[in-house]
């Protein structure tokens, strides 16, 4: 067992990795799973966790487990994900991972021996910034996705999940439910970066989560006629950029309208609709182009399934008349949907009670521990995040909070234990 592990803190084994992935185009860091900087990742991960005496093996839907002795049943799960957004922070996945190994590397120095199976994951694509669906390894796990759609996501360049599966040496054919790696979670705890700055208005540094926002994605598609800029009449064109203009301004207007709405209500701050495009795709893109397609990547996140559909709904009418009006075909396609997620109140209270009353507070993220909540019991700790950004550069969590989330992690772990 190396001194590193024994006796390395959240931040010292963040700055191990500080180097890797990082996006010189974007800022931040582009860990895509199963690219090289998630791989090296892995390794890096394997590494600590075998220094730490944790028995490292690979499931079939790409997920890493780090056991401590035997595995399950029953055991207790702590972990996150490696993988991020395009130019995301360092914080998101990885503070969960590098705060388990910490716990572990804690707990062996302590002399503590678990009454029960305990392993540390680290969940594959969480991020979806490959293959388009979030959460994917915990998807596959649990059986909220098909094996067979799974495999046939490809990224942007045509690649794959069930290639990129074979290509890190896994077998597709061993990918999708796996009720024998869901019977040996007793309990799942993820430690997780704050994505807001609920923690920093309260002058608190841990919370205990309650629960996650009803959420998805969609792609719209606008078809239209590619042709010349220049020798096109401004009246003779069909567009697909302009319907995607439309569209994307809908989404805000939509957006917008569906918060009012909400405020007008009972409902907080926290659980207010949101809506997004972040991605847009324009095929040729060429300066001097009309495009022949335009696709746009929509996030929805809101209170319940109905409010979101709610909201898609009325996007989805608006892109179409937006479509009809420059003479545009349009589809619009449900990518994933994640429903609303209430996390196991025995355990959510049982942790607070360990750690002495946190804030109880919801988050509008999506998590594994969000997915897996429909099979095993799930819980998350959030640690305070000053700048209140993720899934971009800015994202921070300062050593203090960070070892006060190992603090948190290893008085949870202990109790479970
Ligand atoms: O997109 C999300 O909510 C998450 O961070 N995967
Ligand atoms: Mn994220
Ligand atoms: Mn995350």
């Amino acid at each position: 067992m190396s001194s590193t592990s024994t006796t390395a803190t959240a931040s010292a084994l963040l700055a191990e990795i500080a180097d890797v992935g990082r996006d010189a185009v974007r800022g931040g860091y582009t860990r895509r799973v199963f690219d090289p900087a998630e791989l090296e990742l892995r390794a890096w991960f394997t590494d600590h966790a075998v220094a730490l005496g944790l028995d490292v093996r690979l499931d079939g839907n790409g997920n890493l487990w780090a056991w401590w002795g035997a595995p399950g049943p029953d055991a207790v799960v702590t972990g996150s994900h490696l993988d991020s957004v395009p130019g995301g922070g360092a914080f998101d996945g990885p503070l969960g991972v590098v705060s388990a190994l910490a716990a572990v590397a804690r707990l062996r120095s302590a002399g503590f021996t678990p009454s029960r199976p305990f392993a540390v994951a680290v969940f594959a694509e969480e991020e979806g910034s490959r293959f388009g669906v979030a959460c994917l390894g915990s998807r596959l796990l649990s059986g909220a996705i098909d094996a067979d759609r799974a495999l046939a996501l490809a990224d942007a360049d045509g690649v794959t999940f069930a290639a990129a599966l074979t290509a890190a040496g896994l077998d597709p054919t061993r990918a999708g439910l796996d009720e024998a790696a869901l019977a040996r979670i007793g309990v799942f705890v993820e430690l997780h970066v704050e994505q807001g700055r609920d923690l920093v208005d309260r002058g608190v540094a841990i919370a205990v989560a309650t629960g996650i926002l009803a959420h998805g994605r969609w792609r719209l598609r606008f078809t239209g006629s590619g042709n010349h800029a220049g020798t096109t009449p401004m009246t003779d064109r069909h567009d697909p950029v302009v319907a995607a203009a439309a569209a994307i301004l809908a989404t805000r207007h939509r957006g917008t309208a569906a918060l009012s709405r909400t405020m007008q209500g009972e409902a907080s701050a926290a659980a207010a609709p949101r809506a997004t495009v972040g991605r847009i795709e324009v095929i040729p893109g060429g300066t001097n182009v009309i495009a022949s397609l335009a696709e746009l990547w929509l996030d929805v996140r809101a209170d319940g399934e109905a409010a979101v559909r709610e909201l898609v709904a009325a996007i989805g009418d608006d892109a179409r008349a937006a479509a009809k009006l420059e003479g545009c075909a349009f589809e619009l396609h449900e990518e994933s949907f994640a429903p609303q997620v209430t996390f196991d109140p025995a355990v959510r209270d049982r942790i607070a009670g360990v750690l002495g009353g946190p804030p109880l507070i919801p988050t509008a993220a999506g998590h594994d521990a969000g997915i897996l909540a429909g099979r095993v019991p799930t819980a998350m700790l959030f640690v305070r995040n000053p700048s209140g950004v993720s899934h971009a550069p800015d994202e921070f969590a300062g050593e203090e909070d960070c070892e006060l989330g190992v603090d948190a992690l290893v008085a949870v772990l202990e109790d479970l234990l």
